[in-house]
């Protein structure tokens, strides 16, 4: 099957997904000829505005691990697929903080720079997140990057990396300084024990990914990062508790006065419960969104039954979905949920390497 052949058969499904979802309001024949067309000529064809915005809001409802799925149509969709250019592309993911932080009222933001196009991949933002930090053993990979293209930091704790993006295979990646007033970051207290603070721990207020390729209708945008608000149970349980990653379990526990001796005092449970309270009451301190497990499960619930009443399935992969705390004490833990289809599409990819 040629390339052109894969790229209409995708087409041709999204478009008429798109037509059966907006009924009256195009003719999926004439776009298809359209497009076929298009795609005769140039071997590429470019989406509607209201198509890109449709195209990424699918791709996030389709996201079967992901449990914010409740405001999948409220995504702001950012049309920047005229920006190929590391500058312009780095500007524009500092402009993406500023609207999804909103002053702390957390916005779901999408940017969508150039696509792939035939013989000519589009450029890539290296790294997992727009905001990581350089002492996160997670990003142990962009900071040496960073590094090595002279980048000269990373010495102190919760150091922001740069954006490092890369115009081709071929060509070095570029790295370009966080503005301050991009990045807003919260300190982390305990509403119990001003010494929580002593622990120096704090985190940022956007989680946004920035290594996952958006496809719609055979079109690849690999860059195209995308942030929601963080459900508290992303740092409290993980990013800080892991033991690969800020391992403080110990730490609070001491601080708490656990016996870390012994597991059957259940030391580690304790800890996670007053550092996961921490980074709740931390954010809300500040006026940051952040969602508790239990509120983010029922309103998953919610979505799930809002899209039945649309005749919409909702595949789900139950072992992401469940908090990583107190799982069974939430609502999504106790039921089955419609399969995972890898083929859906819209959809955010994994790729194994940046360009493959
Ligand atoms: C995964 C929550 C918005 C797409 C997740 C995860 C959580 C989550 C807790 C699991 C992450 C992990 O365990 O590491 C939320 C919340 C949102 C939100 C509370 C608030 C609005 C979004 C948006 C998009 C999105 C706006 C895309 C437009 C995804 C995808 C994954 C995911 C693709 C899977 C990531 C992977 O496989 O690594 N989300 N999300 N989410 N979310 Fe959301
Ligand atoms: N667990 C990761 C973030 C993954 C995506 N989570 C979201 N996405 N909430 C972390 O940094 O902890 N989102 O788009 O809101």
């Amino acid at each position: 099957e040629s390339e052109q052949a894969r790229l209409l058969k995708a087409a041709e499904t999204f478009v008429r997904d798109y037509a059966r979802e907006h009924a009256g309001a195009v003719d999926p024949d004439a776009r298809l000829r359209e497009i076929a067309d298009e795609v005769a000529a140039k071997g590429t064809y470019a989406h509607t505005p209201e198509e890109l915005t449709y195209g990424a809001q699918v791709a996030w409802r389709n996201s079967a691990r992901c449990i914010g799925r409740l405001y999948w149509n409220n995504l702001m969709v950012r049309d920047l697929r005229h920006l190929a250019h590391p500058d312009d592309i780095a500007r524009e993911c500092f402009e993406h903080l500023r609207l999804a932080t909103n002053g702390g009222r957390i916005r779901p933001v999408i940017s969508v720079f150039a696509p792939d196009a035939p013989g000519r991949p589009a450029a890539r933002i290296l790294g997992e997140q727009l905001v990581r930090y350089a002492d996160d053993p997670r990003s142990a990979e962009r900071r040496a990057r960073a590094q090595e293209l002279g980048w000269k930091g990373g010495e102190e704790p919760f150091e922001v990396l740069p954006l490092l993006i890369q115009a081709t295979p071929e060509s070095d990646p570029e790295f370009y300084e966080l503005p301050e007033d991009a990045v807003l970051e919260v300190p982390l207290t305990h509403p119990h024990r001003p010494d929580f603070a002593a622990l120096g721990l704090r985190w940022y207020a956007v989680p946004a990914v920035a290594d996952m390729t958006l496809e719609i209708g055979g079109i690849s945008y690999p860059a195209a990062p995308f942030n929601g608000w963080y459900m508290g149970t992303e740092i409290g349980s993980r990013n800080l508790a892991d033991a690969d990653r800020y391992d403080q379990l110990p730490a609070v526990a001491q601080l708490f006065g656990l016996d870390a001796s012994d597991e059957r005092t259940l030391w580690r449970d304790r800890a996670l419960v007053e550092l996961n309270l921490a980074v709740l009451h931390s954010f809300a301190r500040v006026g940051v969104t952040i969602a508790d497990h239990h509120t983010e499960s029922t309103r998953f619930l919610a979505h799930i039954e809002r899209e039945n009443r649309h005749g919409r399935a909702v595949p789900t992969d139950w072992t992401w979905i469940v908090p990583p705390l107190s799982g069974a004490a939430t609502a999504v833990f106790h039921r089955y949920y419609d399969p995972p289809d890898p083929l859906a599409r819209p959809a955010f990819l994994y790729r194994p390497t940046p360009w493959a």
